[in-house]
């Protein structure tokens, strides 16, 4: 079994790391931040809105049970990508709609997909979702990986 890496932020990553493990084809799942300027950052740093992390969700999947283009599509209908900056009831740039492309075919796949979300009425206001090379990855404190199932919630 091949495994390939996805990066999606849309939101507290809680929720979003949640439902991608619900997902089919998707082998594990890990949260933390990426996009920003700082090194190591902290969960308070991030919080601090100055870093330009986003709270993200790294999946490992495997390609020949689900497509990175049905991914991409999930990740979409998870959140409403036509928020800047806030998702729900949490605001601030960490909360962005980002995907973090590993390669130049995830990118091209992912900017595809977008237009062709935003052309197609779906929306009544244009996408923002920001697509952005994956650099580094930050893996976010412990108690904020698989929080959801430690806590009970769905
Ligand atoms: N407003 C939420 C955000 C958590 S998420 C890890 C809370 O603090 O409960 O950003």
């Amino acid at each position: 079994m091949s495994t390939h890496k996805a990066t999606f932020a849309s939101g507290c990553f809680w929720g979003v790391e949640a439902n991608f493990q619900k997902t089919p084809g998707v082998i594990s799942t890990l949260v933390g931040y990426t996009g920003g300027k700082v090194k190591n950052p902290t969960y308070q740093m991030v919080c601090s809105d100055k870093t330009g992390h986003a709270e993200v969700v790294q999946i490992a999947f495997d390609p020949d049970v689900i497509s990175y283009e049905a991914l991409v599509r999930t990740f979409f209908d998870l959140h409403d990508p036509t928020l800047l900056d806030r998702q729900g009831p949490n605001v601030g740039k960490q909360y962005r709609s980002a995907i973090f492309y590993h390669d130049e075919k995830q990118k091209t796949i992912a900017e595809k997909i977008k237009e062709e979300l935003n052309s197609s009425g779906k929306y009544r206001y244009p996408i923002v979702t920001e697509i952005a090379p994956a650099l580094e990855f930050y893996e976010a404190e412990e108690y904020h990986q698989k929080y959801y199932a430690k806590h009970n919630f769905r």
